[in-house]
């Protein structure tokens, strides 16, 4: 079995419920079990900034998948809730990131892993470090706890808890 963390992002209502239907659609496949959730985190967006917020959140897989067969399943889940690619790193339905696949440090055409951008990105790291803080990324070798140390308080505070109640949703 490999150990995998995958994280999942939506700026499109319903936002929480393509998280959970993302989970559900993973935990379909007979080769992967999902272990670990995180909390959902509302995050402000990053790299194209004119668009919604987004939910974020990072799951811990169990798979016997390879890395691409994984990448391949999720992309499939993507397309089956809707997701449309227009503007590169614009607003979606889901959007589902290999972040670590067990320890490997690889990069094709297809799939970099770890993903190239994790170590910069809060709403990454501070959702992996709730469910993962000493875990080492491979590629920097440094825990999650450390990307987090170099992170700046601007990046930081873009990054909290998301509850239903206080967000006014159902
Ligand atoms: N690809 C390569 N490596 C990977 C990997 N490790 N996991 C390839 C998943 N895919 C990987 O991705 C483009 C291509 O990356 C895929 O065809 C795959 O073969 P995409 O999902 O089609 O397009 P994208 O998501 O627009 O681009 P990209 O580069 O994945 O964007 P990011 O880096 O994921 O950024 N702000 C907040 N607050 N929260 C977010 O979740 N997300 C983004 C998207 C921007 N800003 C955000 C958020
Ligand atoms: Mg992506």
């Amino acid at each position: 079995m490999k150990n995998v963390y995958v994280a999942l992002g939506s700026n499109i209502e319903p936002r929480e419920e393509h998280l959970s239907r993302a989970i559900d659609m993973l935990q379909e496949h007979a080769e992967i079990a999902v272990v670990k959730k995180s909390s959902i985190y509302e995050t402000a967006p990053v790299g194209y900034t004119d668009q919604a917020d987004f939910l974020n959140m990072v799951v811990q897989l169990d798979t016997s998948s390879s890395a691409i067969e994984l990448l391949t399943i999720c992309q499939t889940i993507e397309r089956n809730l809707g997701r449309k690619r227009e503007i590169r790193f614009g607003p979606r339905t889901i959007d589902l990131d290999i972040l670590i696949y067990n320890q490997e440090n690889s990069k094709t055409e297809r799939l970099t892993v770890p993903h190239p951008r994790m170590h910069e990105r809060a709403f990454v790291l501070i959702p992996l470090a709730e469910i993962e803080p000493n875990i080492c990324v491979p590629n920097w070798s440094k825990s999650v706890t450390d990307l987090i140390s170099e992170l700046s308080p601007e990046d930081m505070k873009d990054v909290t808890k998301w509850t239903q109640n206080e967000s006014g949703n159902e």
